[in-house]
């Protein structure tokens, strides 16, 4: 139910004249449920409005592969049932080195080597083990706990990856230039910023963030 505030004049005028609300639905002419309806999409989420962050570590060195995520009051979050992932394999490498994924999100470990891999995890938010496979294995594994997950292989001790868990569906990870955009509603929001040089047990590095603004810089204090 939307404030009356919220609704056009014509609309305004013709709804304080009903019984709230129990006849708004029942006795509205359908142009005044269509306008109400307009009204409630256009009256829905802030906009979202584009955000670039710029993270750097010592001396300034732009980072590559931190995430970067915003989390916005009041949105979800877990992903909508059915959002996946991949961390591939590929020449004895886990492919992407570092993947970012929503809390919720199932994620496959397509083997595309012609060896076969054992890939497993102990950290604590997502304790797992693929035994000795080659393809793709039937089941994906569900990340449904924020935080950072190593990754290893029983038979190859130099593969090694990351994967870092957000609760939000605004994130990004940054590029050669330490640069990542996102779009995120207008508002006063947490940016969180994780790089695998800060440590896989170690919590993101946090700040408020004002939108829209300017382009943000953080600058991480790595061990
Ligand atoms: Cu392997």
């Amino acid at each position: 139910m939307p404030s009356l505030a919220a609704l056009p004049t014509r609309a305004r005028a013709a709804a304080a004249a009903l019984p709230l609300p129990t006849k708004l639905a029942t006795t509205l002419p359908t142009t005044l449920v269509i306008a109400l309806a307009i009204t409630l999409t256009a009256a829905g989420p802030a906009a979202a409005v584009p955000v670039s962050v710029r993270v750097l570590g010592p001396q300034d060195a732009p980072l590559a592969d931190a995430v970067v995520a915003i989390e916005v009051a009041g949105e979800p979050r877990t992903a909508p049932p059915g959002t996946h992932a991949e961390m591939g394999q590929r020449q004895r490498r886990f492919m992407p080195s570092v993947l970012a994924v929503q809390a919720g999100t199932a994620v496959a470990f397509p083997n595309f080597d012609t060896v076969r891999h054992h890939v497993y995890s102990f950290s604590p938010i997502k304790p797992f083990e693929i035994k000795l496979y080659a393809g793709t294995p039937a089941a994906p594994v569900v990340f449904d706990k924020p935080g950072t997950a190593v990754l290893g292989c029983n038979i190859h001790d130099t593969m090694a990856a990351f994967i870092h868990v957000v609760a939000t569906p605004h994130f990004a990870k940054t590029d050669a230039t330490g640069q990542a955009s996102l779009d995120v509603p207008a508002g006063s929001h947490r940016l969180l910023v994780w790089h695998p040089g800060l440590g896989a047990d170690a919590a993101p590095q946090a700040q408020a963030v004002r939108l829209p603004g300017p382009p943000v810089t953080v600058k991480l204090a790595l061990p």
